[in-house]
């Protein structure tokens, strides 16, 4: 896959490098156990690699908090070892994307040593200070400002206190920034995934936010989300970096939490030179109430509404990336599937639906065997702290904490964070040691060792969808038509392409479904599936080809 476009025909596959591989039996995933891996994903056939902050860090976000760009945590491995897995990737036609988490550093970053230690400071602006706090919370519970007695006043972090913001205002900020993504171009990465980028630019006033009831502090994301100079700081990106690289086939993906279909087709219009695509939230808060731990039935009505505004939304320009699961997820099988009693046929279905969109895939470690939540019984259980800090302040609101462990055994990011299921050993492959976060009991069941072999398992499914959209040009370009906007429990689309067209049913219930008017789309080549007829089984999915 190579030229201008490459990534619409290609697959993009997440690693979580802390719970993907242990090669040194630390308990703890690393470079040298990704490396030992590089088989399963060259015969799954992806063609990107990206993996999750590996950058020393005191890992108070799971390495979400830099203390240094331009190098790798002993956890992790190394940077030579680093150097090898971009050269065996490469080796077997592989690319490899990093993650830039530039929205913010760790407090423990020198930049934010030195920012913080005298108002006098040279980078004294590098940061958000301020004498006085506005009422915003943080993401992660809390107010989102802390004060320093070094400067004597606040910084502003909408994630952790160990996460201060950095000031994009000041050009000296984004030079950096861009220094450190020349240095890893240069060192033969890819792309980049760019951690929260639509935060980066901030109502310079940090007006005072609205309180929701209930809620003990300001909602600030009016001031934050998409901000008024993003896309003018993004476009500056593109050309003091990027167009650099002008040679190269690289890949640049924007985490966009909460934006919509407008600023979708802004960030990825390839006349803007600004990204390549973004993910955007909106197909992953079907689920949620006003806020994420308010957990919802799944609504198909929802889902098909939003994955279809997107679909047309940048049908015309632009490009979509297409996810259901990544390290901030809970289980898409647990969400919108089964995972029961068909959690197989649930798992294929999703994947079926998502890869025959029109974008480009990321699978997550883990989905494509159909691993799911993890039974969460108590709050001992968690490591991750938003779910932490969120279980302190609903109790100390007042809530019962059953309800508050109930909200996070659906809705916790751990769900989808603990260890790879490679095999049916007591550490499920992923360590001989003793792993950071617990392995889900169902390893037993749900692990590679046991579907690689079975034309039928989830394994077996992506490996044919991923071929599938390397092989038909119809999966890549062809364009895309809901076909039903009221039935019940289908979602049902069309791609139509020059060279044919793909009819795509998923029966979204454990419930037998009638096709009714849809029947009649059931003609040409069953490509995926197997079922037949106007009636289907229950979570079939089949996509024909005439
Ligand atoms: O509520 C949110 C914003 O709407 C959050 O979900 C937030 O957007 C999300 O957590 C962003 O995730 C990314 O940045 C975080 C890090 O903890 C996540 O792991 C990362 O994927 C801070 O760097």
């Amino acid at each position: 896959r190579t030229g201008p476009g490459w990534w619409r025909s290609a697959v993009v596959y997440q690693v979580y490098p802390r719970s993907f591989a242990d090669g040194n039996g630390d308990g703890v995933g690393d470079l040298r156990g990704i490396r030992e891996r590089l088989d399963h994903l060259e015969w799954l056939g992806v063609d990107v690699l990206w993996i999750s902050p590996v950058y020393p860090s005191p890992m108070a976000d799971n390495g979400y908090d830099v203390s240094d760009y331009l190098d790798v945590d002993p956890t992790y491995g190394t940077l030579a070892e680093l150097d090898a897995l971009i050269a065996e990737l490469h080796e077997r036609g592989m690319k490899l994307v990093m993650d830039l988490v530039a929205n913010h550093t760790s407090d423990e970053h020198p930049w934010f040593v030195e920012s913080s230690s005298s108002p006098e400071s040279p980078k004294r602006d590098w940061y958000w200070w301020r004498d006085e706090p506005n009422n915003w919370g943080s993401f992660f519970s809390g107010p989102a400002w802390t004060y320093s007695e070094g400067r004597a006043a606040y910084y502003l972090h909408l994630f952790t206190r160990k996460q201060p913001d950095l000031n994009w205002e000041n050009p000296e900020v984004r030079h950096a920034v861009y220094d450190v993504l020349r240095w890893w171009l240069d060192r033969g990465v890819d792309g980049f995934r760019m951690d929260v980028i639509n935060l980066i630019s901030k109502d310079p006033e940090l007006p005072e936010a609205p309180v929701m009831p209930g809620q003990r502090y300001g909602n600030m994301r009016a001031s934050v989300l998409d901000g008024p100079r993003v896309h003018e700081f993004l476009a500056e990106m593109h050309r003091e970096v990027f167009d650099r690289y002008d040679d190269r086939d690289l890949l640049l993906v924007g985490e966009t939490g909460e934006t919509t279909v407008e600023e979708g087709r802004k960030y990825t219009d390839p006349a803007r030179r600004e990204l390549d695509m973004v993910l955007h939230y909106e197909h992953v808060e079907i689920d949620h109430g006003t806020f994420k731990w308010d957990v919802r039935p799944f609504d198909l009505g929802r889902l098909r509404e939003r994955l279809a505004a997107w679909q047309t939304g940048l049908a015309d320009v632009g490009w979509n990336s297409l996810y259901w699961d990544n390290h901030d997820q809970p289980r898409v099988v647990s969400r919108y599937g089964d995972d029961g009693r068909w959690r197989t046929e649930s798992a294929k279905l999703l994947a079926t639906v998502l890869h025959l969109q029109r974008g480009t895939p990321f699978v997550y470690q883990g989905d494509e065997i159909g691993m799911t939540n993890y039974p969460f019984a108590s709050i001992d259980e968690f490591d991750d702290v938003e779910a932490v800090n969120y279980y302190h302040e609903a109790i100390a609101l007042g809530m019962e904490p059953e309800d508050v462990i109930r909200s996070l055994r659906a809705m916790s990011r751990d769900n989808g964070r603990t260890p790879m299921q490679w095999d049916d050993s007591p550490n499920a492959g992923f360590t001989t040691g003793r792993p950071w976060l617990a392995v889900n009991p169902n390893h037993t069941e749900v692990n590679v060792a046991a579907q690689r072999d079975d034309p039928d398992s989830v394994l077996s499914h992506y490996r044919r969808l991923i071929r599938l959209r390397h092989e038909d040009p119809a999966v890549v370009d062809g364009d895309f038509t809901l076909l039903t906007d009221s039935h019940p429990q289908v979602f049902a689309f069309r791609r139509r392409h020059e060279s044919g067209q793909l009819v795509v049913l998923a029966n979204f219930s454990g419930a037998e479904a009638d096709l009714g008017e849809l029947a009649g789309e059931c003609r040409g080549d069953l490509v995926i599936g197997s079922g037949h007829g106007s009636v289907m089984a229950p979570w079939e999915s089949r996509v024909y080809r005439r």
